[in-house]
């Protein structure tokens, strides 16, 4: 049976009528577009426009009859209409397997509205079926696309808390079989790290058992204490997600039960962020607990028994004599591993040398104006070196290093990191092994000096507030005019007290030495840091052109190769930057680009940046654009950016990112199978597709700036022919796409709205100081 209209009680066949305009009867008008609306408001990409556009999008529905077997929409076909049935029902064929039945109610096509993408499925109408439709170009036309709203996707990992750890239970053989077995057979945990017998016995050692009495919700839907994963030693839980019946008293529906040796709650481990499903305890049961930091340690745990590796090589090597034993250990951890293949140069002559390699695997030839003159063999017991004057000054390399084996595996320092972490070494020459201290004991090897001559200009008491940019769960970011200047600015306010119950007032801290390290033209400037007694506040660049993100969806710039170039070369440039520091960003994704006025490319948001001297471990970022390496959880470098700008430059081509999935562990899983595995659309093939793939390789060295030549790879590589880079960083060529803004406090490309605001989060100072020297002016 159909849905009749409520008034005029005819299944459907008002609608043909009831264009708008030429139906006189007001409240058989208002009812009809009544049901319609009820209708279309269960259409989630409906939900994203503002309620005073609903009446118009009802009205721009057309009904449309189609007779048994007539085929709606043809799987491969390009998608230009979005379609929800009225009346009837329709069967989906995916390669003419048939897959499901939809009925009234049921929708399809929301992406068409949005891009071009060939349809998944072909539907076709199991008998007589009416459906409203409604297609791009109207959704278009009628400026429904520029009134979405584009919710932001969030990152994760950022914060740090205290998570309990009980003592290990001690445990039988057959707790043992019983534990391995559960990781064994958890396939998200299998399919995104790699869980060795050595790893799985490790688990083993830690875990501790609970009893769970029956009924007890062992972990709720968007609960923030998601700190453990579970394995079920005896008896039963259940499995309940987005179901409100639980709430609301009723008998609720379980999705899935887990009984002993099954497993919950693997993304705990890989880093912090809210459930997303219910489990309760469906008898009296016993669960094996391991928790997210002792997880951690064990996956890096390979990374200390390679160290130990390299600090073996490290011994051998006479220029590093006068380091003390810790310091080597340092060194032995900053060190990043490089492969190479038959007929790479590593460095050529009279480049100028700023690395040392170890020669860990693999044979070397050295040259001399061409002219080999020694062959090096490395074997991982016995490491040869090369390049090493380079630690003691730039100095041009007197020779050329080329592989003659079919592959090299090398390990590199470059001056600066061993710089920033040991301090020259020519000073710990001087010094000797045996003289006082270095900069690895003064601890001072990450926090790069600032000259902070440049700040304290600006007080917070002369701006004044005028309007609204955007909202996180932090804070707000307002639109503030300096009252002495006249010019404009966009204060970032963070709130104490939400970030002291997150644990992100270390990350808080390194946000702002961040941004006051840096000075491009592609990364929005800070020009103050303020600390009020419940916020810290950031005064930056504006850029008024709005967000590169919702200018994407609402001006259907997917897809503009020469958009693209223009906003990926504008990455390129502030990551060269970043990395020159040796910052890591870990977040790039069109929301953190901003546009200025003129339409030039801004990257913002310092919060998961960091500086590292080789690796760092903690899980962060967004989902979409993890690197595989940060899922592993053995180390990351600065590489983890070059992967994402893959990632990017695949999304602001195809209208998505590569490894989409309705889950994250289902995204983890396609990001390690690999970019080869995924369809590159039409529109993103040829130069485009190489250059993602150059960019998403799994080994991080492998990457295309990682290797030598740096970004000049990207700059040389095919999909930028023609492209002017210089103009380009000297802002002189021209933007593909000019933001309307009308002046300096025009803020129509934001459109936060003072009901985002998050609530105030209370905050008492501890008196810890952990905020101290935050801000450059008061
Ligand atoms: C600069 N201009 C506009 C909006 C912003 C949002 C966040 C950070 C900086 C910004």
């Amino acid at each position: 049976m159909g849905t009749a209209c409520t008034v005029c009680r005819r299944e459907g066949d008002c609608a043909g009528q009831c264009q708008l305009d030429s139906f006189p009867q007001p409240t058989f008008f208002q009812s009809h577009t009544q049901h319609r609306l009820e209708f279309l408001s269960k259409v989630k990409l409906f939900q994203r426009l503002p309620e005073d556009q609903h009446n118009l999008l009802a009205s721009a529905c057309e009904e449309i009859t189609y007779e048994d077997g007539e085929v709606i929409i043809r799987q491969g076909d390009q998608g230009h209409e979005f379609f929800i049935i009225k009346d009837g029902e329709a069967e989906v064929f995916i390669s003419q397997k048939k897959q499901a039945t939809l009925k009234v109610g049921d929708h399809f096509g929301e992406n068409a509205l949005l891009r071009d993408e060939p349809r998944t499925a072909t539907i076709k109408a199991a008998g007589r079926l009416k459906a409203l439709k409604i297609t791009r170009a109207q959704f278009v036309e009628l400026g429904l696309r520029e009134k979405l709203d584009f919710p932001q996707r969030k990152a994760v990992g950022g914060m740090v808390h205290n998570i309990e750890v009980k003592e290990p239970t001690p445990k039988t053989e057959s707790d043992r079989i019983l534990i391995s077995n559960a990781l064994k057979a958890n396939e998200n945990l299998q399919s995104v790290v790699d869980l060795d017998i050595p790893r799985i016995k490790a688990i083993c050692d830690i875990a501790w058992r609970e009893d769970v009495a029956k009924d007890t919700k062992l972990i709720s839907e968007g609960d923030l204490n998601a700190d453990y994963f579970y394995i079920v030693q005896s008896g039963s839980f259940n499995v309940f997600m987005g179901d409100t019946s639980m709430a609301e008293g009723k008998a609720a529906k379980p999705v899935t039960s887990i009984g002993p040796g099954g497993s919950f709650g693997e993304l705990a481990l890989l880093y912090f962020a809210p459930r997303a499903a219910t489990v309760q305890a469906a008898d009296d049961s016993k669960v094996w607990v391991i928790d997210r930091g002792n997880f951690k340690k064990i996956m890096a745990k390979s990374s200390d028994e390679r160290e130990a590796e390299y600090l073996k090589y490290l011994e051998k090597v006479d220029i590093l004599s006068p380091l003390k034993k810790e310091e080597k250990a340092a060194l032995a951890k900053c060190l990043t591993e490089f492969t190479f293949v038959k007929g790479d140069i590593i460095f050529q002559q009279g480049d100028t040398g700023d690395a040392f390699y170890l020669l860990v695997d693999g044979t070397v030839e050295l040259l001399k104006d061409d002219k080999a003159f020694q062959r090096q063999q490395g074997v991982p017991d016995k490491a040869k070196w090369f390049g090493e004057r380079a630690l003691l000054k730039n100095e041009p390399r007197a020779a050329t290093v080329k592989v003659v084996s079919t592959s090299v595996r090398t390990l590199m320092v470059d001056k600066q990191s061993f710089d920033m972490l040991l301090g020259p070494l020519e000073e710990l020459k001087k010094r000797g092994k045996s003289g006082p201290g270095s900069k690895l004991q003064d601890g001072k090897n990450d926090a790069t000096e600032l000259d902070l001559s440049r700040f304290g200009k600006i007080k917070r008491k002369d701006l004044k507030v005028l309007g609204l940019l955007g909202c996180g769960g932090f804070g707000a970011v307002e639109l503030v005019e300096h009252q002495t200047t006249n010019e404009t600015y966009a204060l970032k306010a963070l709130s104490k007290g939400f970030l002291v119950k997150s644990g992100m007032q270390q990350s808080v801290m390194s946000e702002k030495n961040v941004q006051l390290m840096c000075d491009s033209t592609f990364i929005v400037k800070v020009f103050e840091t303020f600390n009020s007694d419940t916020q810290l506040f950031f005064l930056l660049e504006l850029a008024l052109g709005g967000e590169l993100y919702a200018t994407y969806h609402k001006k259907g710039l997917f897809g503009k190769e020469g958009h693209a170039k223009f906003y990926v070369a504008g990455v390129v440039i502030a990551f060269d930057h970043l990395h020159s520091k040796k910052i890591v960003f870990r977040d790039l994704k069109p929301e953190n680009l901003l546009l200025n006025e003129k339409g030039h490319i801004k990257l913002t948001d310092m919060g998961l940046a960091k500086v590292i001297i080789g690796k760092t471990f903690t899980t962060c970022g967004t989902p979409d654009y993890f690197a595989p390496e940060l899922i592993a959880s053995a180390g990351h470098t600065l590489a983890v950016d070059w992967w994402t700008l893959g990632i990017l430059t695949y999304e602001l081509m195809c209208g998505n990112p590569p490894f989409e999935s309705d889950q994250p562990m289902q995204t983890y899983q396609k990001v390690k199978r690999g970019i080869d595995k995924v369809l590159f659309p039409p529109k993103c093939r040829g130069a485009a597709e190489d250059l993602v793939k150059k960019l998403c390789r799994q080994d991080p060295s492998q990457r295309l700036p990682m290797k030598s030549g740096g970004i000049t790879k990207i700059k040389e590589h095919s999909w930028y022919e023609g492209f002017n880079w210089e103009d380009f960083e000297a802002l002189k060529m021209e933007t593909p796409y000019q933001p309307a803004v009308k002046s300096k406090t025009d803020i129509a490309n934001f459109s936060a709205r003072d009901a985002d605001r998050p609530p105030q989060v209370p905050y008492k100072d501890d008196k810890s100081g952990w905020d101290k020297g935050f801000a450059t002016s008061e």
